[in-house]
């Protein structure tokens, strides 16, 4: 066993690149160059366009806008804005599967997949079971969510999950969300011309409108799908672009809702389907995904991931691609102009993500099998244009298992001998193995790939790092396909582990790194972390836990950092988030959050040095508590 390198990746993603170059083909790399030296301005934060007397922009010889609003007031709203379009994105993402859910019928295109969890949720949303028909409860339990984004009074329901600590700080620093679109439109609101411009508070709101997300609109998306599409449960699968057949017919999903990609999976893999695709020359069909909604049928289905974010030109550049499908969110608009250079359909079905040059299949829940049978129909039928001159899939790939939801890590713990024997359903096998030093803690590595860190090698490297301290990691996101692709979700990486993670994962029979889903499923590291805290007693903060980003990039991101933060997990990046020209918003950032939170940001660029600050921090936590 053997992992895959970053190098490796890199020379397959150049071999592409030359097929790309035969073809007049544009990508990342040269749009790179193009943008390269990015604005100070902007990358600073100190630039405002939010009124039409700007935009202006802070320089010493110009330290205020026209207005007056100073440099901390434009990064503040500048940071808050950014949040609330990320918060904005998961929630709505969310409230289509809440959508989905209501729509869902014992003879629907939709189904309750898991039926305890639905039980559940209605008796936290106080919804009626006793005699019920399982579909109305779907219903009203959907409903009740829905209500969740819009609801004049009250607070968001799924805070009530989190310890007594953490929500008591949530109240006593006034941050605890209210309807989630409230939380949205007042960041909004705080930003406009004339409103706030006082760092401390457009940060408090930023932390309110990310928490609105991680314990809301995220959450929502994560627990309704789960419901639908069932509970992720350990499975395994493979992951690098070397998962697509050059014999099949290659259909990638791309995006995040997995609603779309459900329900293409269900027909490819239908006969009649198959069938079809052989009478047209191929072996066979497969489906293979990209960026979140590749993650989400991978959990479930064990689906293969054939990359992540700054890969997803990759899958068209091999030549054997004859459809990419997408959603919403991450999709690189650059698909259509590259597709247009090979025989790819690039086929956009939400009205929320709509691009020049892809064909449009509107995609809904009432007619959800017909557009997903249309779909693979289209690309079967594409399968005879391909130019078998241009076709080269990188022969790469690594096994993965992956599907550890908050619930399939549970049964893990319950299967093993502990001195909590008579327990089940308990953290504390985990606990003990952080108290007895055999684990030191745990680090939540989650976000994207960015041009401006060298891809997938930040995630890469600080997970193998990690592991060899005895750090076992969650990760979801762009960053557990990096993981997968190098081959540290085969359980056999348990040999790069340090002594103790070895023992453990030998003992639960896991691998050091553990797939938890999408970036909205972050949220299963919340409830994990929540778990966790009322079990051991210990608050949030105390846990020799710290969340890490590396390489992010999105709106979605500051949003997570936000509501991670927020819930006392302290935040590692390795990319500036746009505040540093503002002293004070930048202190809050990296320091004064403390004070209100239990937890703040370190950025560092230099990732070896990111990790030895994580191992560190770990350590200092243990110290704290005395372990
Ligand atoms: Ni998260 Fe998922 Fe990837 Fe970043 Fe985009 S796919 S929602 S935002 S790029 S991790
Ligand atoms: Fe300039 Fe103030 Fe308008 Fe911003 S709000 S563009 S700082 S005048």
């Amino acid at each position: 066993f053997k992992l895959t390198t970053v190098e490796e990746f890199e020379a397959a993603t150049e071999r592409l690149l030359e097929t790309g170059a035969k073809v007049g083909a544009d990508s990342w790399q040269l749009r790179v160059k193009n943008q390269t030296p990015h604005c100070k301005f902007g990358e600073s934060g100190v630039c405002c366009r939010i009124c039409s007397m700007g935009p202006c922009r802070i320089t010493k010889k110009a330290p205020r806008g026209i207005c007056g609003c100073d440099v901390h007031g434009i990064v503040g709203r500048n940071y808050l804005r950014f949040t609330a379009g990320g918060s904005a994105t998961h929630s709505d993402h969310g409230r289509e599967i809440a959508h989905t859910l209501h729509e869902a019928a014992a003879d629907g295109n939709y189904k309750v997949k898991d039926p305890e969890k639905l039980l559940r949720l209605a008796a936290e949303f106080g919804v009626e079971t006793e005699g019920r028909d399982i579909y109305d409860v779907a219903h009203e339990v959907a409903e009740a969510g829905l209500m969740e984004y819009g609801k004049p009074f009250g607070y968001q329901v799924f805070t009530k999950r989190a310890p007594e600590h953490t929500q008591e700080i949530w109240d006593r620093e006034e941050i605890r969300p209210r309807a989630i679109d409230r939380e949205v439109s007042c960041a909004l609101h705080m930003t406009h011309m004339g409103c706030s411009s006082k760092p401390e508070a457009l940060i408090r709101q930023s932390l309110r409108a990310g928490l609105s997300d991680g314990w809301g609109g995220s959450m929502m998306g994560t627990e309704f799908s789960d419901v639908l599409f069932g509970t992720p449960r350990e499975v395994e699968t493979e992951a690098n672009l070397g998962v697509m057949v050059a014999e099949n017919v290659n259909i990638v999903v791309h995006g995040h809702d997995p609603s779309l990609s459900e329900m293409i999976c269900e027909y490819a893999d239908s006969k009649e389907m198959i069938d079809y695709a052989k009478s047209m020359g191929a072996q066979g069909i497969t489906v293979s995904g990209v960026c979140c909604t590749s993650n989400e049928v991978a959990m479930r289905r064990g689906i293969p991931m054939a990359g992540n974010f700054l890969q997803q030109e990759n899958v068209v550049l091999t030549g054997a691609c004859e459809a990419i499908v997408v959603d919403v969110q991450c999709i690189f608009p650059a698909l259509g102009p590259l597709s247009k250079c090979f025989h790819t359909k690039f086929i956009t079905t939400s009205p929320v993500a709509q691009m020049p040059d892809s064909d449009f299949i509107r995609f809904n829940a009432k007619t959800a099998g017909e557009n997903a049978k249309q779909i693979v129909k289209m690309a079967i039928e594409n399968f005879k244009n391909r130019k078998p001159e241009l076709v080269h899939i990188p022969d790469m790939k690594q096994k993965a298992v992956v599907g550890y939801s908050v619930e399939q890590i549970e049964k893990k713990l319950d299967g093993v001998t502990n001195t909590h024997v008579d327990e089940t359903g308990t953290m504390m096998p985990l606990v003990d193995c952080v108290k007895a030093g055999v684990l030191r803690g745990a680090v939540a590595m989650v976000g994207c790939n960015n041009p401006k860190v060298r891809p997938d090698a930040a995630h890469i490297e600080l997970m193998k790092k990690l592991i060899a301290n005895d750090i076992i990691l969650v990760v979801s996101g762009c960053s557990a396909q990096a993981a997968a692709k190098a081959g540290l979700m085969d359980k056999r990486a348990k040999d790069l582990c340090g002594a103790g993670l070895k023992r453990v994962c030998e003992l639960v029979d896991i691998p050091p790194v553990l797939h938890m889903g999408s970036c909205v499923d972050i949220s299963r590291m919340m409830v994990l972390a929540a778990r966790i805290a009322k079990d051991s007693g210990w608050n949030i903060s105390q846990i020799p836990l710290v969340g890490c980003a590396p390489e992010w990039m999105s709106e979605k991101a500051v949003s997570i950092g936000n509501y991670v933060v927020g819930t006392g997990i302290d935040t590692y990046l390795g990319v500036e988030p746009y505040a540093y020209g503002s002293e004070e918003v930048d202190g809050l950032l990296k320091g004064g959050l403390t004070d209100w939170v239990e937890a703040c940001y370190t950025v560092e660029h230099d990732i070896d040095k990111l990790g030895d600050m994580m191992i560190e921090r770990i350590e200092e936590k243990r110290t704290a508590l005395g372990i």
